[in-house]
């Protein structure tokens, strides 16, 4: 299991250099930017990144998955394939920024998703509220920037029909998102209008659970697994860009091209 990144821990920066070759061309193909630090690396690959050899797995696990990206992945005008319901995982594969068993339950009594920025009605929505809206399926597979994947039915409100909903300005420039954990997270108007992008309520027919973002998370087809914040409690329209968690850590923000 990865644990958090722990600066005792901090690892010989010069290890990177043993990478060189390896980590520009990374960058030339535009995974990751200049400037990735260790500790990202870190946190997003639960790897011993102190190991020279670990740090190469990490390195090329993100560039095998580079090399294999798929027209459908990072474009907003396509549509990802789907999947049979046989192929669904239960549980699906967890992740964060830290392990499991810190991850802290959202108290419903209190949970809203709060809505700001370029919105005609900005009123507050509770969970029963969201359910009521018309509900939508996907079973799509999440593809890890760390080399793994896996196949999830996810059902929930399309982002476009909420956004409409609400009165949202749809020639802003993005959707930012805050959560219960603090990972904030911000895509293009054009992924969010897309029909393959919803805030997702349920997992294989359940209401989600606790791990995976109870009780509002946003599930996409056409960005890696990172783009997709669990546990989120506000919504916001703007046209000022607004980055995210991992992308202040050198990760690109369109996850791609
Ligand atoms: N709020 C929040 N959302 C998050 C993360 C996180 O640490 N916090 N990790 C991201 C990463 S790197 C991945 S791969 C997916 C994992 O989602 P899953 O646990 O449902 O598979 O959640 C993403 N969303
Ligand atoms: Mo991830």
């Amino acid at each position: 299991m990865r644990s958090p990144f722990r600066p005792a821990d901090r690892p010989d920066p010069a290890i990177l250099d043993d990478h060189k070759p390896l980590l520009s061309a990374i960058e030339r193909r535009k995974l990751l930017r200049g400037g990735l630090s260790l500790g990202a690396l870190s946190m997003l690959t639960g790897c011993d990144v102190k190991r020279s050899e670990s740090v190469q797995s990490a390195l090329l696990a993100i560039s095998s998955l580079n090399d294999g990206v798929q027209a459908w992945l990072f474009d907003p005008t396509k549509l990802a394939p789907t999947y049979p319901a046989s192929q669904v995982l239960r549980p699906p594969k967890f992740n964060a920024y830290y392990d499991v068993i810190d991850v802290k339950p959202v108290d419903l009594a209190s949970w809203k998703l709060e809505l700001s920025g370029l919105i005609a009605n900005r009123k507050p929505w509770t969970l029963p509220e969201l359910a009521a809206l018309p509900q939508t399926d996907m079973i799509i597979k999440h593809i890890c920037v760390e080399g793994w994947d896996y196949i999830g039915e996810w059902s929930g409100v399309r982002l476009s029909t909420f956004l409409k909903r609400i009165g949202a300005d749809l020639k802003a420039r993005y959707v930012a998102f805050k959560t219960a954990d603090d990972y904030p997270s911000s895509i293009d108007m054009a992924t969010a209008l897309h029909s393959q992008t919803i805030l997702a309520l349920d997992y294989a027919g359940e209401t989600i659970t606790d791990p995976f973002g109870f009780p509002l998370r946003l599930r996409m087809s056409t960005k890696l697994g990172y783009k997709n914040p669990k546990w989120i409690t506000a919504m916001e329209v703007t046209n000022t860009y607004r980055g995210g968690y991992w992308e202040k850590q050198g990760f690109p923000w369109f996850a791609g091209l």
